[in-house]
């Protein structure tokens, strides 16, 4: 019997049965009237989630970082964020592009930066500089491997912030994970930062959307960007619902995956030439070096497509695998036995 496993991300998650009921039942409106009963509903429960005054659903992580980032800036300041960030990477330029500001990346240890170092990367008030006017940090940090950022790490940044008059912004993609895994609350993460986004579509398994929260006025810029970029919502309920189904029934169940991760993590790390360590696995990405010598992530890749196994190469000898609600233990034992064909 042919098997697919798709660890190419945590967004490829499908809706489930009870989701799609949930989505097809829902109370729907003209959002752009703010009359959509399941937006309404979607935003007050997160914003309550995260101790805000108020959130905004919003059609992606990319727009929920870049409306964020464009609510908080004027043109020609920059935004301290990590080298390996998505907002850095993968979101198409979109602060030049968008808000004309730059980013100042700098490479953290995993992902995570420190408060001296933020602090040495802030410009001093000169004619000649760029005014910093963002800290940007990413929880759990993607291209790390899943990291997270330690609470008293985003503390120590957060003061530091206040004292220079600098605003917090946290891409929180997957928050939930981070939450689930350490027990403390999205309240309590994002108290350090003026702005937090997260997402549904990933390890919650939505179909689509972020949510952006802050305080009220920074929301109402944000709903502003959100219509200047073409997001006006009108009957999202349809997909608001399957965010909040989400919220409500695939937190907890989020340590499943950590779990699978740590599983392949540990069967990964066994097999001669794949090099990780499974120690360092803290969510559900589980990011490995594969044994270059021999063959290119690319070609591994392509070799374990063919037998149903399906995961993204990330550089010429580095692969990504992304645990999530469509994959359950034997697929990942599964997976293994691929991998151990395949490099045999
Ligand atoms: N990440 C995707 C790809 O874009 C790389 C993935 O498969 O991991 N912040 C973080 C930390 C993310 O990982 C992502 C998506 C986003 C923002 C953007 O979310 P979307 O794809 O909804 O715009």
């Amino acid at each position: 019997m042919s098997r697919t496993v798709d660890l190419r991300s945590d967004t490829v998650t499908l809706p489930g049965p009870e989701m799609r009921e949930a989505m097809a039942h829902a109370a729907v409106g003209d959002d752009v009237f703010g009359e959509d009963p399941t937006m309404n509903e979607l935003q007050e429960y997160c914003a309550e989630l995260f101790g805000k005054e108020a959130a905004l659903y919003v059609p992606s992580g990319t727009m929920a970082n870049q409306t964020s980032l464009n609510a908080h800036t004027q043109p020609g300041d920059e935004i301290i964020c990590e080298y390996g960030s998505h907002i850095f990477n993968y979101e198409c330029g979109g602060p030049a592009l968008l808000s004309g500001v730059q980013l100042h990346p700098l490479r953290g240890e995993r992902g995570v930066l420190s408060a001296d170092q933020v602090e040495a990367a802030i410009r001093p008030a000169n004619v000649h500089h760029p005014v910093t006017r963002v800290v940007a940090l990413e929880n759990t940090h993607n291209t790390a491997g899943g990291v997270i950022y330690p609470l008293g790490t985003i503390r120590e940044i957060s003061e530091l912030a206040g004292n220079r008059g600098l605003r917090m912004h946290l891409d929180g993609a997957r928050l939930m994970n981070a939450v689930v895994k350490t027990g403390i609350s999205p309240g309590e993460y994002a108290r350090s930062f003026d702005s937090v986004t997260m997402c549904f579509s990933k390890g919650l398994g939505a179909p689509v959307g972020s949510v952006v929260a802050g305080n009220a006025d920074f929301i109402a810029r944000v709903h502003r960007y959100r219509k200047v970029y073409g997001g006006g919502m009108r009957q999202a309920g349809i997909i608001a619902a399957g965010a909040l189904y989400a919220l409500r029934h695939n937190v907890e169940r989020l340590a499943e995956d950590h779990a699978h991760a740590q599983l392949l993590a540990q069967g990964l790390a066994e097999i001669s030439g794949i090099e990780l360590d499974p120690s360092l696995v803290e969510t559900n990405i589980v990011m490995f070096t594969v044994p270059s010598e021999r063959l290119t992530a690319q070609n591994l890749s392509e070799q374990l497509k063919e037998r149903g196994v399906l995961m993204l190469p990330v550089s010429d000898s580095r692969i990504r695998a992304v645990t999530n609600l469509m994959v359950d233990e034997q697929d990942i034992r599964y997976a293994l036995e691929q991998f151990e064909t395949v490099l045999a």
